[in-house]
C-alpha cells in the first residue's frame, strides 16, 4: 500500500531518470512549480522529501509541515531558499562534481569559439558564402599572450584552470579565501584582477555577494581587448551593462552560458556579432545530466532510508 511509503513531492519538470530511480520505492507527487505551493493540505501533509530543478522558496518548505530534505538537481542551489531551510531544520543536497569535467570542458570551447568567432565561420560556410564571397574574415581576436583570471576557483574553477595550462595562457583567480596549494596568481579583489588579465571566466555561485559583481567598472577594467565567459551564475552579471560595453566596445567580446533571467535573453543581446550565446548547457550531455539524476535520487533514498545523504549543501550539514 502507498500510505506505508515515504511521499517524495517534485515540483515542476525534473530529468525522468530522477522519476525512474525513485519510482517503486517511493510515493511520488507531482505539482505545478511556481510562487506559491498548489497541494491539498492532506497530500501537503504527508510529504518528506522534494527533488527539484529549479526554485523552492519558503512558502513552499511551509506548506509542507514534514518536510526533512530537499535535493536540488545542479551544483548550484541559488534557486533554494537554503537559509530558510536550515532555520527550520531542513538538510538541502546538491550534485558537485559529477559534473566539473563536462562544464570545464564546455568552458574551455566557449572561450575558443568566442574569441575566434568559429559558429560564425562554419554559418558563413553553410550559406555558400565561402564560394560566393571568399575566406571568412580574420578573427579579431586570439588566445595568444593572453592572460586568463578566474572569479572563483572552487571544484570547477580548478578544472577550467588545468585545461587552460597546456593553452600556455598566464592564469589567476579572484576568491576570498587565497588557495596557496595552488599554482596560479591570486588577486585579492576583482577590480585588480580585471584589470590585469583580458579574460575573466565567471564560475562562482549566485549569492547576494556575487549578485551583479561584474558591473560596468568591472567590464571597463577588462577593456576593448577583454573576453568575458561566464558559466556560474547570470545573477552575477549586470547585463545592462555588459550589453552596452559589448555594443560600444569598451569591451571586446563575450561568451555566455547563463542569464539574468532565464530563459529570458535581452533582445539586444541576439544581434551582437561579438558575443557567442548558448542556452545554459554547460553540464547538458546525457552521461553528465544522468549522472546529476542519479546523485538527486541517491540523495533522497539515502535520507529516507537511513538518514544519510551523499551530499549536503555548507549551509545545513547533518549533525551527528
Ligand atoms: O570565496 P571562496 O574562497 O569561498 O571561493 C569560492 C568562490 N566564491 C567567491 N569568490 C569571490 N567572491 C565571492 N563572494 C565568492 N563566493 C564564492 O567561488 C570558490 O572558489 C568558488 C565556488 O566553488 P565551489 O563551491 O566548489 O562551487 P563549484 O562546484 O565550482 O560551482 C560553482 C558554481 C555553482 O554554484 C553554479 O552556480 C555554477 O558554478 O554551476
Amino acid at each position: 500500500m502507498s500510505d506505508i511509503k515515504a511521499t517524495v513531492l517534485v515540483p515542476g519538470k525534473i530529468h525522468p531518470r530522477v522519476l525512474e530511480r525513485l519510482e517503486g520505492q517511493v510515493e511520488i507527487v507531482t505539482a505545478p512549480s511556481g510562487p506559491q505551493p498548489s497541494l491539498p493540505a492532506d497530500v501537503a501533509e504527508r510529504i518528506r522529501a522534494v527533488a527539484v530543478s529549479g526554485s523552492f522558496n519558503a512558502a513552499w518548505m511551509d506548506a509542507l509541515p514534514k518536510l526533512e530534505v530537499i535535493a536540488n538537481f545542479g551544483v548550484g542551489y541559488d534557486g533554494v531558499d537554503v537559509k530558510h531551510a536550515a532555520s527550520r531544520g531542513i538538510i538541502v543536497t546538491n550534485t558537485p562534481d559529477v559534473l566539473n569535467d563536462e562544464v570545464a570542458d564546455t568552458t574551455i570551447a566557449l572561450l575558443i569559439n568566442t574569441v575566434r568567432r568559429l559558429y560564425q565561420a562554419e554559418t558563413h560556410l553553410r550559406q555558400g558564402k565561402w564560394v560566393s564571397e571568399g575566406p571568412f574574415a580574420l578573427s579579431p581576436f586570439s588566445l595568444r599572450n593572453r592572460k586568463v583570471g578566474l572569479f572563483g576557483m572552487g571544484r570547477i574553477g580548478q578544472e577550467i584552470a588545468k585545461r587552460l595550462e597546456p593553452f600556455k595562457v598566464e592564469i589567476g583567480y579572484h576568491t576570498r579565501s587565497q588557495r596557496s596549494e595552488l599554482p596560479y596568481a591570486y588577486y585579492a579583489s576583482l577590480k585588480e584582477m580585471a584589470q590585469d588579465v583580458d579574460v575573466l571566466i565567471c564560475i562562482v555561485p549566485g549569492t547576494p555577494q556575487t549578485h551583479k559583481a561584474i558591473d560596468a567598472e568591472i567590464l571597463q577594467a577588462l577593456g576593448p581587448n577583454g573576453v568575458f565567459i561566464n558559466v556560474g551564475r547570470g545573477s552575477s552579471v549586470d547585463e545592462d551593462a555588459l550589453l552596452k560595453a559589448l555594443q560600444d566596445g569598451t569591451l571586446g567580446a563575450a561568451g555566455l552560458d547563463v542569464f539574468y533571467e532565464e530563459p529570458k535573453v535581452p533582445e539586444g543581446f541576439l544581434s551582437l556579432p561579438n558575443a557567442t550565446l548558448l542556452p545554459h548547457v554547460a553540464s547538458a550531455s546525457v552521461p553528465t545530466r544522468n549522472a546529476m539524476a542519479d546523485l538527486v535520487a541517491d540523495n533522497v533514498l539515502g535520507w529516507l532510508g537511513d538518514k544519510k545523504v551523499v551530499t549536503p549543501v555548507p549551509e545545513t550539514p547533518i549533525k551527528g
